[in-house]
């Protein structure tokens, strides 16, 4: 990667005299980085409550969902899915926000993919 951006017209091509929109200004646009975020086990949110978390929230069927759930079970953390940034921070509030209300220790977390 780096190198000459080919879609760059820099300084016009070998006239001095150019008369126009100076393009040479932007930094270089930066890929949006990515967040993973993180479910951590706990020993009182039911495995059902995770479940309905993960297909509410995160869109899986109940076939993965439950792989998940029970991933984090048993290793203590796993992955839910990977976002740019702000929905990876919203999806941490949400489920964070829903576990709270229904007075469950469930947490989630980001992390830079
Ligand atoms: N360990 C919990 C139980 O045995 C279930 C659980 C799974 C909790 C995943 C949180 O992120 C979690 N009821």
């Amino acid at each position: 990667m780096g190198g000459p951006d080919k879609d760059d017209p820099g300084q016009g091509g070998g006239d001095d005299h150019q008369i126009g929109i100076a393009t040479k200004t932007r930094a270089k646009p930066k890929k949006p980085s990515q967040f993973k975020v993180l479910m951590l086990n706990d020993d009182y949110t039911p495995m059902e409550f995770v479940v309905m978390v993960l297909k509410r929230f995160f869109n899986m069927d109940l076939e993965q969902a439950t792989r998940v759930m029970l991933h984090v079970h048993q290793k203590g953390v796993g992955v839910c899915g990977i976002f740019p940034y702000e929905i990876a921070e919203t999806k941490v509030n949400q489920v964070m926000d829903f576990a709270r209300q229904n007075q469950h220790p469930l947490q989630c977390t980001l992390e830079k993919a």
